[in-house]
């Protein structure tokens, strides 16, 4: 047998071998190939049994996502499973890594599931908005219990090998030689009488009250995230219907929910995160430079967070200051971060030291010698960055990358100030570094391609989501936050108070609306900003002016009395608004809370338009990923150019055309991609 599935003998037993790389997705191609095994394994009266087993990184990663919406081709998974779970003889899973989604579902379809150390069983249907669709909300709780079942498929974490056995997911742990232990396991089973398909173990399923009430802590979820509803519902059914009903009110929800615009969104996200890491336009096979040592250059809480960042990934890294006491600072704020981990009981107190250990402090530019990447985190000024590069082309080794974490300064100047410019680009981390996942990997001119994969390369060792980006004024995230951040500033003028806005940005599904975050980070950074580049904000001025600084003192746009954390609404703001609204002449009106989502929303997708005209991001997909790791951006939306597309672009033209109108700002005209694509009734994809 060709294709992806290989087929062998071995003493009576037959072993189906599935290669097909990356990761196994049960494709039409694959799906036909162990359809024929089955069939050919019942067919042959010499075959007793049927192992099936797996190559490479996964055992099988699921259905093919990319197969999802188009028209389904015979041997569909669900007539697949039937097969294994009619079949006359045992078949065995042999699984050596991963079986997820509709893996798993194969697995348990299977007579019995012999599992390999590194093997990890899981269900993650719910992370694509969808939920298990080939059986699998009917055999997981007929094998481990269903109030387990519902709780893994809910949180869509796989489990380890260990944690699977404990379930009963797995019959039979193999430490090595997987292969041989499922054939003699196989061959065991048909010595017997025949094991009852895992879809007739109905005592397996537990007491209901148990159910019920991993089901009642899903009440909150339920209401917001269709497929999690769904599996309860599904779930249930196991007490309530025949198996093949079951199954049946599972396949029609599961078509339901493929075609909800939620599940198209986080879909979309899938591919989105994974194409972000292909970096456009550098000769294939560009090999990423060897990254052993880090340096970070400035140890205050940017610095000393992406210290914290390479120390969590295992590389030794130098935090580097100009004095002892900012050194001293930096060291202590690290070890109370680390700190608070561990009274939350989220890392041990030898993992603290581990990682205290991998970070060391020093004095002065020359400790940065050794480094294989430095990264910059001083202050945000270009005199000093210069000056910083300047030193650092003369002490670090050849080859290290030169990064800046910069926000929003040009890293093109930067590079200049450097003879090795190949070496030089932009690491932006956001803030906390040590937690957020973003990274802006910044491409400045001269950037080498070696250098440019070094740190997408590096951004995945540390756990981020590295995209790729040009330079600009901001990048891809800051950039259009700040027309977020212009509308914030016009709507508060214009009649809204700081809470509407947040409403409309929480309603929408942010965390924390504008601001609220702005109280959080502290309106002296916008401020300073503002100061440097000569540009105003008569609301948010004000209230720094007034020594509003956000929570750390106590009142920003909300008030924080005693130190809480959820600010409340403070008359004195919205005195201090309607004084300067008089003051700058504008008349305040109640504005509709869609229209306060509209122009804090659309203006930044005519920015995303620009940035993409522009090829500061490569692919829309990058626009989206940056918001949503970067910034919190509700991920079943899709990310800003998603939504918008899903929305539809003619609608966005026009509505961004009414508020160019009414505010007589030309730059909320529909940017020209935006207004083609509209026109030819297409998304940004
Ligand atoms: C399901 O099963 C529904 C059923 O219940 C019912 C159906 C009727 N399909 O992540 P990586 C691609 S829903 C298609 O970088 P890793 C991926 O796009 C599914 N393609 O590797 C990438 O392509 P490229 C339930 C897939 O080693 C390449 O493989 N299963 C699929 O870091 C490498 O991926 C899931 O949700 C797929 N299912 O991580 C699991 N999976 O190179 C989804 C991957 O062109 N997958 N690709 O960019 C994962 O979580 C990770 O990929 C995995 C490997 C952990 C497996």
């Amino acid at each position: 047998m060709t294709g992806p599935v290989r087929y062998g003998i071995a003493e009576g037993i037959a072993v189906a071998t599935i290669a097909s790389p990356p990761v196994n997705a049960l494709s039409a191609a694959m799906r036909a190939g162990l359809a024929e095994a089955v069939r050919r394994a019942c067919a042959d009266p010499a075959i007793r049994a049927l192992v099936i087993a797996a190559e490479g990184r996964t055992w099988i990663a699921g259905a093919d996502i990319s197969e999802f919406g188009k028209p389904p081709v015979s041997p569909t998974l669900a007539e697949l499973i039937a097969m294994l779970d009619g079949c006359p003889k045992p078949v065995v899973a042999a699984i050596h890594a991963a079986a997820l989604g509709g893996g798993l579902e194969v697995a348990m379809a299977c007579s019995a599931r012999v599992l390999g150390p590194k093997a990890k069983l899981g269900l993650p249907e719910v992370k694509l908005g969808l939920l298990p669709g080939s059986g699998g909300t009917q055999r997981a709780p007929r094998l481990m219990g269903a109030a387990a079942a519902l709780r893994l498929m809910a949180e869509g974490e796989p489990l380890d090998a260990a944690a699977a056995m404990a379930a009963g997911l797995g019959d039979m742990l193999a430490e090595d030689d997987l292969v041989m232990v499922a054939t003699a396991h196989a061959a065991a089973l048909a010595e017997g009488p025949p094991p009852p398909p895992v879809s007739r173990r109905d005592a397996g399923l537990g007491p209901r009250e148990a159910f019920e009430a991993e089901a009642a802590k899903l009440t909150r979820r339920a209401a917001t995230e269709p497929q999690v509803a769904a599996m309860i519902a599904c779930v249930r059914a196991c007490y309530e219907l025949p198996f093949v009903e079951a199954v049946a009110q599972e396949r029609a929800a599961f078509l339901a929910l493929l075609d909800d615009p939620r599940s198209k969104a986080l879909r979309h996200v899938f591919f989105a995160e994974r194409d972000a890491a292909k970096i456009a336009d550098i000769p294939a096979g560009t090999a990423p430079r060897k990254v052993a040592r880090a340096a970070v250059l400035g140890a205050g809480t940017m610095g000393g967070g992406i210290a914290m960042c390479f120390a969590n990934a295992g590389i030794p890294v130098r935090v580097i200051e100009t004095d002892d006491a900012a050194l001293r600072r930096g060291l202590d704020r690290i070890r109370a971060t680390y700190g608070a981990s561990v009274k939350r009981g989220s890392l041990s107190a030898e993992a603290l030291e581990a990682r205290m250990a991998l970070i060391e402090g020093a004095v002065g530019l020359e400790a940065a010698k050794e480094a294989d990447v430095i990264v910059e985190a001083v202050f945000e000024e270009m005199g000093l960055k210069k000056q910083v590069f300047a030193t650092l082309d003369r002490v670090a080794k050849p080859g290290a990358i030169l990064a800046s974490n910069t926000s929003y300064l040009d890293i093109d100047e930067m590079a200049a100030a450097t003879s090795r410019p190949g070496d030089v680009l932009g690491m932006h981390f956001f803030s906390p570094a040590n937690v957020m996942k973003l990274l802006e990997v910044v491409r400045a001119k001269a950037t080498a391609p070696d250098a440019l994969a070094t740190a997408a390369e590096l951004g995945r060792r540390l756990g981020k989501v590295p995209v790729v980006v040009g330079v600009c004024f901001g990048f891809v995230g800051n950039r259009m936050l700040a027309r977020r951040t212009q509308q914030v500033e016009r709507l508060l003028l214009e009649g809204a108070l700081p809470q509407q806005v947040d409403k409309a940005l929480t309603d929408f599904g942010f965390r924390m609306g504008p601001c609220a975050m702005g109280d959080l980070a502290g309106l002296d950074i916008g401020w300073r900003i503002r100061q440097a580049t000569g540009k105003r904000a008569p609301v948010a001025d004000a209230l720094v002016e007034a020594g509003r600084l956000g929570q750390k003192t106590g009142k920003g746009y909300y008030l924080y009395p005693e130190g809480a954390r959820a600010g409340v609404p403070d008359a004195e703001v919205a005195a201090l608004i309607e004084a300067i609204a008089a003051r700058e002449g504008v008349a305040r009106r109640a504005i509709p809370q869609d229209e306060i989502l509209d122009r804090l929303l659309l203006p930044m997708v005519n920015e995303g338009a620009r940035i993409l005209e522009e090829g500061i991001a490569a692919r829309p997909g990058d626009v989206d990923v940056i918001w949503l790791h970067g910034y919190g951006w509700p991920a079943w939306t899709g990310g800003p150019m998603h939504w918008a597309g899903a929305r539809g672009l003619a609608q966005i033209a026009a509505r961004l055309a009414q508020f160019a109108e009414a505010s007589g700002d030309d730059s909320l005209r529909p940017a020209p991609l935006l207004a083609r694509r509209a026109a030819e009734g297409r998304g940004f994809g």
